[in-house]
C-alpha cells in the first residue's frame, strides 16, 4: 500500500511537474511574444565596408538586446527608401529606425510615422526636416565636424614639410550627391580651408563612396591636372584606397607626392597608411548597433531619449595607425 502510494505520489507529482513546466512554457512563450520590441530599420545600401559593418553591427545588436528587427534596403535610393518606411509603419513596428541616403525629402514619411503613433529615430547620417519633433533621436557622427578635422590635420601636416609652396592644389573626392557625408565633410573642409587662400581646389566631383569610382575619377583628374595635384580628400576611405591606384598607375607616389586623405578609418586605409600610401583617416565608426539598441528600448519604456548622440572618434596618420590596426575589425 505504502509502495502504491508512493508510485501515486510520484506519478502526482510528476503530473504537477510537467503542468507547471507547460505553464512556465506557455508564460515564456506569451511574455516574449508580448515584450518583444519591433524595430523596423531601413538601411542606405551596401556600398562598402563601412556599410556592411554598420549592417552586421545592427543585426548583432539587435539579437542580443532581444529586438525582433525587420530589416530592409534603400539600394542608395530614397524613394525606395520611403516605400520601406511606409511598409514598415503599415506594419504597425514599435519603432521606426534609418540612416538616410538623402539630407532631405523625408517630412512626408516622418509626418506618416508620427501620425501612426511611431516614433522614429535616425541613425548615422543626419537629415534636414521642417520639425525636428519629426525624429526624437540622431545617433551618429558629426560630419560637418569630420570635414573640419580632415583640413586641419592637413594644414598641421603640411607646415611640417620641407617643400615651401606658394599654392597647394587639392581634389576632392565627393560621396553621392546630395547625401550627409557628402555636403557636411565638404561643408566643414571648406570652412577651414577657404580661410587660407594657398589652398585651391582644382578638381572636385562625386565618386559615390565607391572604390572603383575613386579610381576612375581621380584618374580622370590626373590627367586633365597634368599631375599637378599636391592632395586628395576623399569622402570615404574607399574612394581614398581607389585614388591610391589611380596615382600609382598615373607613376606617382601617393602618400608621398600626393597627399591622401580618406574618412572612415576602415582595417584597409589603416594598413595604406602603415604602407606610407596614405596620410591620414579620420575615424567615423560604424558600430552604432548597441547605441541604437540603447535607444530603441528607452524609448518603448517611455524613459527620456537626448536628441543627438555623437559618436566618439579619432584621426589615424602614421603616428597612430599600426597601434590601432590590431583592434579593427572591419
Ligand atoms: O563614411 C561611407 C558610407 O554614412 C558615415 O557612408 C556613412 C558613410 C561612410 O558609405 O563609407
Amino acid at each position: 500500500m505504502e509502495r502504491f502510494m508512493g508510485k501515486k505520489a510520484g506519478l502526482v507529482l510528476c503530473g504537477l511537474l510537467v503542468l507547471a513546466f507547460f505553464c512556465a512554457a506557455e508564460t515564456l512563450v506569451q511574455g516574449d511574444t508580448q515584450g518583444d520590441i519591433i524595430l523596423g530599420f531601413v538601411q542606405v545600401s551596401a556600398e562598402g565596408t563601412w556599410r556592411m559593418t554598420n549592417t552586421k553591427s545592427i543585426k548583432k545588436a539587435a539579437e542580443e538586446a532581444g529586438i525582433h528587427l525587420i530589416f530592409r534596403e534603400g539600394e542608395n535610393n530614397y524613394s525606395n527608401q520611403i516605400k520601406e518606411m511606409r511598409e514598415l509603419i503599415a506594419m504597425g513596428v514599435d519603432v521606426l529606425a534609418f540612416s538616410p541616403s538623402q539630407v532631405d525629402v523625408w517630412d512626408s514619411v516622418l509626418e506618416e510615422a508620427r501620425d501612426a503613433g511611431i516614433p522614429v529615430i535616425v541613425l548615422d547620417r543626419a537629415i534636414n526636416v521642417t520639425d525636428s519633433s519629426l525624429y526624437l533621436t540622431h545617433i551618429g557622427s558629426d560630419m560637418i565636424e569630420e570635414g573640419r578635422r580632415a583640413a586641419r590635420w592637413l594644414l598641421a601636416y603640411m607646415k611640417t614639410r620641407k617643400r615651401e609652396q606658394d599654392e597647394i592644389r587639392v581634389a576632392i573626392l565627393e560621396g553621392v550627391q546630395g547625401s550627409t557625408p557628402a555636403v557636411h565633410r565638404n561643408q566643414g573642409f571648406l570652412e577651414i580651408l577657404d580661410q587660407y587662400p594657398q589652398y585651391k581646389i582644382v578638381q572636385s566631383e562625386p565618386a559615390n563612396y565607391i572604390f572603383s569610382k575613386g579610381e576612375e575619377v581621380m584618374s580622370k583628374f590626373l590627367h586633365l591636372e597634368d599631375g599637378k595635384i599636391d592632395v586628395v580628400f576623399a569622402h570615404n576611405d574607399e574612394m581614398a584606397l581607389g585614388a591610391i591606384e589611380a596615382i600609382k598607375k598615373f607613376g606617382k607616389q601617393p602618400g608621398t607626392d600626393i597627399v591622401v586623405i580618406g574618412v572612415d578609418a576602415i582595417k584597409k586605409a589603416l594598413e595604406a597608411i602603415m604602407k606610407g600610401e596614405m596620410n591620414c583617416s579620420v575615424e567615423c565608426s560604424p558600430l552604432l548597433g548597441p547605441q541604437l539598441m540603447e535607444a530603441v528600448r528607452d524609448v518603448v519604456k517611455g524613459r527620456p531619449v537626448p536628441k543627438r548622440v555623437v559618436t566618439v572618434e579619432y584621426d589615424y596618420d602614421e603616428t597612430n595607425a599600426a597601434q590601432e590596426f590590431p583592434n579593427r575589425t572591419y
